[in-house]
């Protein structure tokens, strides 16, 4: 049986969380995670994450807001870990790379093992300095012309406009975002990954799948492009920096003062030591390895499309540089990298300094979190941009969840509340001999839901979300669809064979309301318990956690004779045009305020 080893790109402790990278790398996991949780059993699973808190992203900000860096990213780590609490995203572990006691030692061993083998060396080049400050300028300290593409304010590392790496001396018109001086160039020694040299190595084979021990999962297609690209044309690259902060260098090498590891090498260990620390935490220190050097683990990153190259490429060269170094065994290597493209608020890109995003406290006091859960998901960026609309949020919550989820479930089971004092009816075996109470059971609308909640592991387990949710909502469909064809309510007026037909409506109802419950769960957590809540004795809270075999419910499932619903509550409220509108003025004022 594989084991899942889940991660989330490790978000920078500079800023907030928002709808945009929750729709990227956080919420298509945490539906993963919770959907393998109940298909194969929460013991298999294992969904790591934490802030990566070195680099320049973070001393730049925090110097520029005057505070301390420890301070700084303390903060940001507090905040951040709120903000997925809104979203509903539950990790197994959520750590940081500056707090992990385990992340230091670890990246160092890393650079230590590359060092020794050679995929590591040392070369003295010239490199942008600021006289002003007296400081050398990493990566975001510079600013300038992409060589590539010319956007013009372009960082020293990678270009935001185009994507591509940046060798900081051949950015246009470099000034530096310190001081705002025209740096000169200086030597300085640098260590420099061997990327070449690892794709001979084994890196090349990993990535096309030639190599019978590392089998991967085949590549989406975003990804696909961007790494062959970059396999036909790789170069080596520094992976240490002239910076304050950061996981300093190994002792005992020349030089190595004031130097530390750059921010894209440490950062994925963070990974690997985040699950350290678990496993410590947990009492068992080695049981890290169980994931890490595993043949048996399916390591799968979540990830926005903008760290593709470092996780396809950087990340699995380092993993298999390691050889057997780490105890005798070598790293597993990723299964599967679902990269997201960019998710987008009304035809602009999320941008909290300009006043375009959503006010996370805002929102969450006024809408249902699992709405905008779902809603996310139906319109996340899997194959190519795509954008937050009020508008379209407002048809997900009252067209899609509130009147086919909410409404199927208040109309069944007011019904049976108040038709049968709230006792799932009992199907005598005169009543399943008659033709047309089989009529009922074996409705072809209830088949339809069959197929559609069939569906919907393979698609999950395709990393197809949207789809995912949009057969749950045909399934929704087809059940209204059924209740409507059935007519309980003059059912219930009729003769003996009609009364049967009506309990066998009800029965069923409830026995597809227990199995929404349960497809419903990765998407809309919280709703999932309050329907079984809801469904009371009818729902075993033991089922609640378990997917079910895909065909679980063909032959149908079937509800508890005798057992007690309980109260029915409104799961989800319709959103008002008006409160829609004033949403979109709201977004427009707030941005027109920061022009
Ligand atoms: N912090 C970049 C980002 O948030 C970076 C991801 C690290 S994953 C190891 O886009
Ligand atoms: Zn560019």
């Amino acid at each position: 049986m594989p084991r899942y080893l889940i991660t989330s790109a490790l978000p920078y402790a500079n800023g907030p969380i928002h709808f945009g990278h929750v729709a990227g790398a956080y919420l298509p996991a945490d539906v993963y995670v919770r959907y393998l949780k109940m298909a194969k059993g929460p013991e298999n699973v294992l969904y790591v994450c934490g802030t990566d808190e070195h680099g320049v992203a973070i001393t730049l900000k925090a110097e520029q807001a005057g505070v301390g860096y420890r301070e700084y990213v303390d903060g940001w780590h507090k905040e951040i870990r709120g903000l997925f609490d809104q979203f509903g995203i539950e990790f197994d572990t959520f750590s940081g790379t500056s707090r992990c006691e385990y992340h230091a030692e670890a990246s160092r061993k890393f650079f230590s093992v590359l060092l020794e083998r050679e995929f590591v060396f040392e070369k003295t080049e010239r490199q942008w300095f600021s006289e002003q400050s007296g400081r050398f300028l990493p990566d975001r300290y510079l600013q300038g012309g992409c060589p590539q593409c010319d956007f013009e304010t372009a960082r020293g590392d990678e270009c935001p406009n185009c994507g591509s790496w940046i060798d900081a001396r051949e950015l246009k018109n470099p000034i530096s975002l310190i001081d705002g001086s025209t740096p000169i160039l200086k030597p300085t020694k640098h260590w420099y990954l061997d990327l070449p040299k690892l794709q001979e190595a084994g890196l090349d084979d990993w990535y096309r799948g030639n190599d019978p021990q590392n089998p991967v999962h085949a590549w989406k297609p975003n990804v696909d492009g961007h790494v062959q690209a970059m396999l036909r044309d790789l170069h080596e690259r520094p992976i240490t920096r002239d910076l304050p902060w950061g996981v300093d260098l190994p002792d005992g090498l020349e030089d190595s003062d004031g130097k530390v590891l750059y921010v894209w090498f440490d950062a994925p260990i963070g990974y690997i030591s985040a699950t350290m620390e678990w496993a410590a935490a947990k009492g068992e220190p080695e049981a890290w390895r169980d994931w890490w050097q595993n043949d048996d683990t399916h390591l799968v990153h979540f990830i926005g499309k903008d760290n593709i190259a470092f996780h396809v490429v950087v990340f699995p060269s380092m993993l298999l540089g390691q050889q057997e170094a780490w105890g005798g065994k070598p790293f597993v290597l990723p299964w599967a990298v679902p990269a997201n493209e960019f998710y987008n608020l009304q035809g602009r890109k999320f941008n909290t300094s300009s006043g375009w995003y959503l006010d996370n406290a805002s929102f969450f006091e006024q809408y249902n979190a699992d709405a905008a859960r779902f809603h996310v998901l139906m319109s996340a960026p899997e194959t190519a941009d795509s954008e937050f609309s009020w508008t379209e949020f407002q048809v997900t919550n009252n067209n899609l969840l509130a009147d086919k989820v909410g409404n199927l479930a208040s109309r069944s089971l007011k019904f049976l509340d108040k038709r049968f004092d709230g006792v799932v009816p009992e199907l005598s075996a005169e009543a399943l001999a008659n033709e047309a109470v089989q009529a009922v059971l074996n409705h072809e609308s209830l088949r339809e839901t069959d197929r559609a909640f069939d569906a919907m592991a393979g698609f999950i387990e395709n990393f197809e979300f949207r789809k995912a949710a949009q057969h749950f909502i045909a399934g929704c469909s087809s059940l209204n669809q059924f209740f409507d064809a059935m007519e309980p309510w003059k059912k219930i007026k009729g003769d003996e064979q009609d009364l049967a037909c009506c309990a066998a409506t009800l029965e069923r109802c409830v026995a597809y309301l227990e199995l929404l419950s349960r497809r419903i769960a990765p998407f809309c957590p919280t709703t999932a318990k309050k329907i079984r809540a809801m469904l009371g004795e009818a729902a075993a809270a033991d089922a609640a956690t378990a997917w079910g075999a895909e065909d679980a419910n063909t032959p149908p499932l079937t509800a508890p004779a005798g057992a007690k619903i309980d109260a029915v509550e409104v799961l989800f409220s319709k959103v008002d045009d008006d409160q829609i509108a004033a949403e979109i003025t709201k977004l427009e004022a707030s941005a027109a305020v920061s022009d």
